[in-house]
């Protein structure tokens, strides 16, 4: 099957330039809120605990790459918008991720911009979106912690995310369940 994955390894953490980002291989970043769920996504997609995860908003602080199928890289990033950060740190993460998606070079394939099904959009994915388009960096929508919603909440939330935003897909999803996960890997492409 073309998109299973069969390898995925933690290759390294970055905080600034690195060599690893002049390899060829595509990148797959995935990004949004702090505790929104990415790491956990991004373990989820790849059915063991890579990405480190926690209950506490602020555990992922670096540029994590991770190899999948030896050809492309997931990049988990650090959250924004954490209000418990101090306004140095925020501008610091905030700085990291500008630099990483739209001077560093690297080839980012997708984005992966991940909201909470339950909360919807916040000023900072608005910003992110706007940002992703104004450089022509393709991104697919995640709407996580589909699980928390209960049947008609849910056809009620993704109604009202997919008209924001007409010709943006919506995936619902959740990383407990493993709703949206056949889809997701689809749209990756890990061929
Ligand atoms: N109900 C539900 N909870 C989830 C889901 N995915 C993640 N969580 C929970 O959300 C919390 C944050 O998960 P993380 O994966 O660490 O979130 P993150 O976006 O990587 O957070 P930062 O690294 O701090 O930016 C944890 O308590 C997870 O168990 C989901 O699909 N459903
Ligand atoms: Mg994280």
């Amino acid at each position: 099957m073309a998109n299973r994955i069969v390898t995925a390894v933690y290759v390294k953490s970055l905080n600034g330039t690195d060599d690893l980002l002049n390899d060829t291989k595509p990148q797959i970043v995935f990004m949004g809120r702090s505790n929104v769920g990415k790491s956990s996504l991004i373990n989820s997609l790849v059915g063991k605990p890579l990405a480190r995860s926690s209950k506490q908003p602020g555990k992922t602080h670096t540029l994590d790459f991770f190899l999948i199928n030896d050809k492309v890289y997931f990049v988990d990033l650090p959250g924004y918008g954490f209000a418990n950060r101090s306004k140095d740190e925020l501008e610091h993460f905030r700085k990291l991720i500008a630099w990483y998606l739209f001077t560093s070079g690297a080839p980012i394939k997708l984005a992966v911009l991940i909201i909470d099904v339950h909360i919807g959009f916040t000023d900072y994915d608005r910003e992110s979106m706007e940002l992703l388009h104004d450089h022509q960096i393709p991104f697919v929508l995640v709407a996580n912690k589909a699980d928390k919603l209960k049947m008609g909440e849910r056809v009620k939330k993704l109604k009202e995310l997919s008209a924001s935003y007409a010709n943006i897909l919506v995936i619902p999803y959740s990383s407990y369940t493993r709703e949206g996960k056949d889809k997701l890997l689809a749209i990756v492409s890990l061929k």
